[in-house]
């Protein structure tokens, strides 16, 4: 979205909703150096949920791919999502009432582009739902086993992080969101991966194993979830069918047990690129809040504000039109030498929050999560962080970062595209109640 804020698509900021039986193209530039695993959803209300979304994948151009590589490779792309048995609007509507006393709603399903599996038998009385049983059993994904395989995972969900591991195969993580390098070896498993992640990964199979019947296995994370959900299966599998040579292609020796994808090192070292200090420093507080003032419907806060749309959209409005609801903190543009911005994003929840910047990559210079108190950083007054020290050698370069409960992420960048420009909580039910702010490149 370099150079591209009116295309951007975030409703409240950048335009309003496009309204319904009309059209409206999005155009846009994508730099040479820009390439990755990307997605497009709608940005209005709680659409997504609800399945407006899709893959959007940006590959490098040719002259670049093939000095990489000459071999044949066949890409997967896997949405992976929570689901609801009732329409998103219901599930806000669950959430965004006294007597949900904060509890978001718990998923019933996990899909995988657009397809599950859900066992009847499952079905709670108090909710019913319209349930038949298909002979023909669950669809598999089908590989080609002569050829390098890359799965391209996006969690499209709502609400749960999601985990992935594979039977008989080893899994590689080879990049985070939009295409950014990351240092790994082959594991059994990786997780986990948050709405609004994505992550490229390199499959092989193990050696001496692989005979048995293959199945690439999702568990949604159920550690935020308040209550018990009896008609959800967090565990799910997928039949793998393998087509192709009988041997493989290439042979794994020996994965390590699990990758976990919060904790990886970037490939390439930045400590060349970036200031020991950035020249700018935000200090955010994300929460969810159950006030009486908000008739203790929970909404979600960044600093003192919760977001909501406006309409016409504030890149049309002069700052003095923002209404209450907009928490906008402005970095100057210097076109020839662009500010360095660090954001200290804290997060005073009981449970982690996946946020998402419009228009920029960061660095995750730290990442803290406290077990005795709320583990903040306030940059402006502390000495120390208490997480340690930045990275400032190998962090990685993403665009959505888990913030973990009780702590912060910081998150270092380079004011460079100018613009109103979206931060928020990528769950669908902490964002529809709020949890959003902008930052204005001008
Ligand atoms: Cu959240």
């Amino acid at each position: 979205m370099r150079g591209a804020n009116g295309q951007d698509g975030a409703v409240g900021i950048t335009q309003d909703a496009i309204p319904g039986g009309q059209m409206l193209t999005y155009e846009f530039t994508v730099s040479n150096e820009q390439s990755g695993t990307f997605w497009w959803h709608a940005h209005s209300a709680v659409q997504r949920a609800d399945g407006l979304f899709g893959g959007l994948i940006v590959h490098e151009p040719a002259d670049l791919a093939r000095k990489a590589s000459t071999e044949p490779i066949n890409e997967y792309l896997l949405l992976l999502q929570d689901y609801w048995h009732r329409s998103a609007v219901e599930a806000l509507e669950f959430y965004m009432h006294l007597g949900s006393f904060g509890n978001e709603p718990v998923p019933d399903a996990i899909l995988v582009n657009g397809l599950g599996t859900f066992d009847c038998s499952n079905i709670v009385p108090a909710r019913p739902v319209d349930c038949v049983t298909r002979p023909s059993g669950v669809p598999a994904l089908r590989l080609d086993r002569s050829k390098k395989t890359i799965f391209r995972i996006i969690n499209v969900g709502a609400y749960a992080g999601v985990s992935l591991s594979m039977a008989g195969s080893a899994m590689q993580v080879l990049a985070l969101d939009g295409g950014n390098r990351v240092i790994t070896k082959a594991a059994r498993a990786a997780g986990v991966l948050y709405p609004g992640e994505r992550v490229s990964m390199l499959i092989e199979p193990f050696s001496g194993e692989g005979s048995g019947e293959a199945f690439l296995q999702l568990e949604l994370d159920t550690t935020n979830f308040k209550y018990p959900n009896p008609t959800l299966n967090p565990l799910q599998r997928i039949p793998v069918r393998w087509h192709g040579m009988t041997q493989p292609r290439n042979a794994v020796e020996q994965p390590q047990a699990y990758v976990n994808i919060q904790e990886l090192k970037a490939l390439h070292e930045v400590s060349n690129l970036m200031p020991a200090k950035a020249d700018m420093t935000f200090v955010l507080y994300a929460m969810t809040q159950k006030l009486a003032h908000l008739k203790n419907v929970p909404h979600g806060f960044i600093n003192n504000t919760y977001w909501q749309p406006q309409s016409p959209p504030l890149t049309s409005l002069d700052r003095t039109q923002y209404d209450k609801q907009q928490f906008v903190v402005n970095i100057p543009f210097i076109p020839d030498a662009p500010l360095w911005v660090d954001i200290v994003l804290n997060n005073l929840d009981e449970e982690g929050h996946p946020f998402h910047f419009h228009g920029h990559d960061f660095w995750v210079l730290a990442t803290h999560s406290s077990s005795y108190n709320w583990g903040s950083f306030n940059a402006f007054g502390d000495a120390e962080p208490p997480g340690g020290p930045y990275n400032l050698v190998d962090p990685v370069k993403k665009d959505t970062v888990l913030v973990p409960r009780r702590g912060y992420a910081v998150l270092r960048l380079r004011a460079d595209n100018p613009g109103i420009w979206l931060l928020h909580c990528h769950v669908l039910w902490h964002m529809a109640s709020g949890m959003a702010m902008a930052f204005e490149v001008s």
